[in-house]
This record gives structure tokens, sequence and C-alpha cells, in this order.
């Protein structure tokens, strides 16, 4: 495999300066005040980074899946958790471009792009989160319309979103009686549960989104009927990729935190750095990240190239990714000692952000449940 390209440098060192300047300081106080920085994101959206991997003709930059998990990893240096929502947010305008048909994406995709509107993917409810195919969100045609009804929970970005992409049941035949809808913040009948207290991803709103008797035009339907869980699962692919370079981002800057603090750090007489056990410790993280970032990119390349081992390959990697960057994340705590317990130092922050990627976009069992089956078939 090849490093990356002169023009994937540029891009690289661009998001770099961005969040450099205009995440990294601030990040520590959004996750103590719980501020959820639309203005920030307004900024990203304008430096092309609201549809990375959609295609130009709306609006959307053009880019692909490694300049995706390229852009995602650098953000994430800076705050793993607005590079996630920022994830999150150009995976329902992928869907949007990618299945919507040309009036919804010249309505929808400009404003995505941009993120003056903002996305949620709505598809866990309280009672199906693992086994997402067994939802239970109703929506029955009424006329022209459809008319929804049921909780999604713990939906990113609720209530700051301008658009909902609610997966809601219209038959009773499984995974194939599910259909998209985008729903906009306004409709009569949409509602936001109080936001949830959290571990970590502070920075932004986890809310229950409630519909009751949300009535959408059929215009607003996102691909066919009965084709709504499809299109989650092929907006997830990419999701789990970016939610692993999001993790990366995290436990590089960990680790890059650990290594200037082992050569500052003196105990026995010299720095920390020079006691072998701490600098094999650092040869592992390093390791352990530069592996799962290669395969990232492996499977990012497969999603690319519409190979038809993609979706074994993103589970492996969304598994790899999120628990690497969390073990080194967990890892550099130690490494700084009571040090890496104090919020001032930012690395616990780190740990409570990453430790929810190995449970969400398919939990890492899920994604062995996929790789398993897959095994089983053969
Ligand atoms: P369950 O499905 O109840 O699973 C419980 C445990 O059992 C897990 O460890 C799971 O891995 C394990 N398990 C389940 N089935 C199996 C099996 N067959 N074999 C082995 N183990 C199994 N969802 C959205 O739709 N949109 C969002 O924007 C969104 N954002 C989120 C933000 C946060 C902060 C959180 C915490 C969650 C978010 N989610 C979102 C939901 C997330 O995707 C789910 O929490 C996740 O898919 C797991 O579902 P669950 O919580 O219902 O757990
Ligand atoms: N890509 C493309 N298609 C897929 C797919 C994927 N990753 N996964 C499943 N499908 C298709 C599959 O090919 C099948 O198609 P068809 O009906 O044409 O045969 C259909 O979907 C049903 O698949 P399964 O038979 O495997 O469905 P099952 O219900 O047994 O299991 C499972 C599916 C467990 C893989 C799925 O429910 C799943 O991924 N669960 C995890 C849910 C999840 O990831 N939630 C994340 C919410 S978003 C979030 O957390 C955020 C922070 C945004």
């Amino acid at each position: 495999m090849h490093g990356p390209s002169e023009e994937q440098r540029a891009i690289v060192e661009m998001v770099r300066d961005f969040a450099a300047e205009r995440i990294a300081p601030h990040a520590a106080a959004w996750d103590r005040d719980h501020h959820f920085p639309v203005d920030v994101l307004r900024e990203a959206g304008a430096l092309g980074m609201g549809a990375i991997y959609a295609r130009e003709e709306f609006g959307g930059s053009g880019l692909g899946r490694v300049d995706a998990v390229l852009v995602f990893e650098e953000l994430a240096k800076a705050c793993p958790t607005i590079s996630a929502y920022i994830s999150i947010h150009n995976m329902v305008v992928w869907m949007v471009d990618t299945f919507g048909d040309d009036a919804q994406r010249a309505r929808w995709v400009p404003g995505l792009a941009s993120m003056d509107d903002l996305a949620s993917y709505c598809l866990t409810e309280p009672g199906a989160g693992s086994d997402a195919a067994a939802l239970t969100t109703r929506a029955a045609r009424e006329g022209g319309d459809y008319v929804l009804t049921g909780v999604k929970q713990f939906i990113s970005g609720a209530g700051a979103a301008a658009h909902y992409l609610v997966m809601a049941r219209t038959a009773d035949t499984g995974g194939r009686g599910i259909t998209a809808f985008m729903v906009p913040a306004g409709a009569e009948g949409l509602s936001f549960g109080p936001p949830e207290r959290k571990m970590g991803w502070n920075a932004q709103p986890t809310r229950q989104v409630v519909l009751d008797r949300v009535r959408v035009p059929a215009a607003d339907r996102l691909g066919a009927e009965g084709a709504g869980f499809g299109i989650a699962m092929k907006g997830l692919n990419g999701g789990r990729l970016n939610i692993g370079a999001c993790s990366l981002g995290g436990g590089q800057a960990a680790l890059d935190r650990s290594i200037a603090h082992l050569r500052e750090r003196t105990a026995f007489g010299r720095p920390l750095i020079e006691q072998q056990t701490l600098l094999f410790e650092l040869a592992d993280m390093e390791t352990s990240l530069e592996c799962a970032r290669t395969f990232l990119h492996r499977a990012a390349d497969a999603l690319e190239s519409g190979s038809p081992d993609a979706v074994r390959l993103c589970a492996m990697a969304k598994r790899v990714a999120t628990d690497a960057g969390f073990e080194v994340a967990n890892s550099a705590v130690q490494l700084h000692g009571g040090y890496g317990y104090l919020a001032e130092y930012g690395l616990e922050k780190i740990v409570r952000d990453l430790r929810v990627h190995q449970i969400l976009e398919g939990s890492n069992e899920i994604m062995r449940l996929i790789v398993g089956r897959m095994i089983a078939e053969r």
C-alpha cells in the first residue's frame, strides 16, 4: 500500500491547522460545559468537511473514503467528539446524495454540505439497538403522506439538527419492511427527550427523538419502500470506518502527549523515557495504532472500489481501530501517573470519549458477529 498522495497531504495539513486553531483550544471547555459548537461546525462545513465523500454536483467535496478517514483522524486529534459528530453528519449526507433522487439531492445536499443544516441518523430504538431490524417505529401511508410514530434512542445531534434521517417500518417483513425518511426539525409531532448525561461525548447532544404522528410527504421518502434497512447499513459501512478513524486520532493524540511527558518527567535520577519498560509500552502503543491505521485504510480502499469484501473489512477495521484507540488512550493515562487522572491534562477526556466508539455504530460484538457469520457461511 502506498502512502498519502500530495493532495491528501494538503487536505490533512488544512484540517490539522483548522483543528489546532478552532477546536483543540476549546475542547476541554466544551466537554466541561456540554457545549455543542454549531458555529465551529459551520466553519468546518465552509472548508468542505460537511460532505466529504458526496459528489460535487450539489456541493459535496467529491473526495474518497481514504480522504475521509484521514480528515476524521486529524479532527479527532483535537477532539474525538467533534470529529465523531461531523462523521455522523457526513454519513447522512452520503446517504442522501447516494439514495436520494435529483430533486431531493438538490433540496438537501447544499445546506448539509455547508453544515448550515445539521443531520441526525435515527436507527436505534429503546427496544432495538444491535438488532436494528427489530425496530418498531411505524410509518403508515395516508394518501400522499406517511405518518410516523415511534421513539428513537441515543440520537446524536438531536435537538440541534435540521434533518432527521429516520428508519421506520412500513411492513411487517423484518429488515425488508423498513423505509428511510427525511424528517425536518420543525415537523409537527416531533419532539426530543432531555439530553442524556454521559461518560463522554459531552460536546455533542444525545437525546431521544420522539415521533408522534409526524406527517411526512412521500417526496421526503429516501429510496424505495422497504429499502431503508439496506440504506441504513450501507451508510454504516463508511460510518464504521470513520468512527475507527476518530479512535485513531484520539489514541494518537494520547500517545504524542505520553512521549512528551515521559521525556520531561524525571524519576530515579533520569527521564522516565529512559526506563525501557516504558519505552516498550510506547513502542507497543505506536505499533498498535499503525497496524489499525494500515488496516483501516485497506478497508476504506475496499469500500471505495466497491469490493465484495468491503462489509467484512469495514466491520473488522471498526473493531480493531476502536479497540486500539481506546487501549492506547487508557495506557496513556497510566504513563502520566496521577496527572493522567486530572481533567487538566486532557487524557481522561480522550478515554471517556473513545470508550463509546466500542459500543456505537454497531458494537464490537456485532462486528464480530458480522465477521463470524461470514466465516460460518464459507
Ligand atoms: P444492545 O443491543 O442491548 O446490546 C447490549 C450488549 O449485548 C452489547 O454489548 C452488545 O454488543 C451485546 N450483544 C447484542 N447482541 C449480541 C449478539 N447477537 N451477540 C453478542 N453480543 C451481543 N444510534 C443511532 O441510531 N443514531 C445515533 O446517532 C446514535 N448515537 C449514539 C450516541 C451515543 C453516545 C450512544 C451511547 C449510542 C448511540 N447510538 C446511536 C446507539 C448505538 O448504536 C447503540 O447503543 C448500539 O448499537 C448498541 O445497542 P444497544 O445500546 O441497544 O445495546
Ligand atoms: N452493508 C450492506 N448491506 C448490509 C449490511 C452492511 N453492512 N449489513 C446487512 N446488510 C443487508 C444484508 O445483506 C441483507 O440484505 P438482503 O435483505 O438483501 O439479503 C439485509 O441487510 C439484512 O441483513 P442480515 O440478514 O444480516 O440482518 P440481521 O438482522 O440478521 O443482522 C446486523 C444485521 C446485526 C448486522 C445489523 O442489525 C447491525 O448492523 N446491527 C448493529 C446496528 C448498528 O450498527 N447501529 C448503529 C446505530 S448508528 C450509531 O450508533 C451512531 C452513533 C450514528
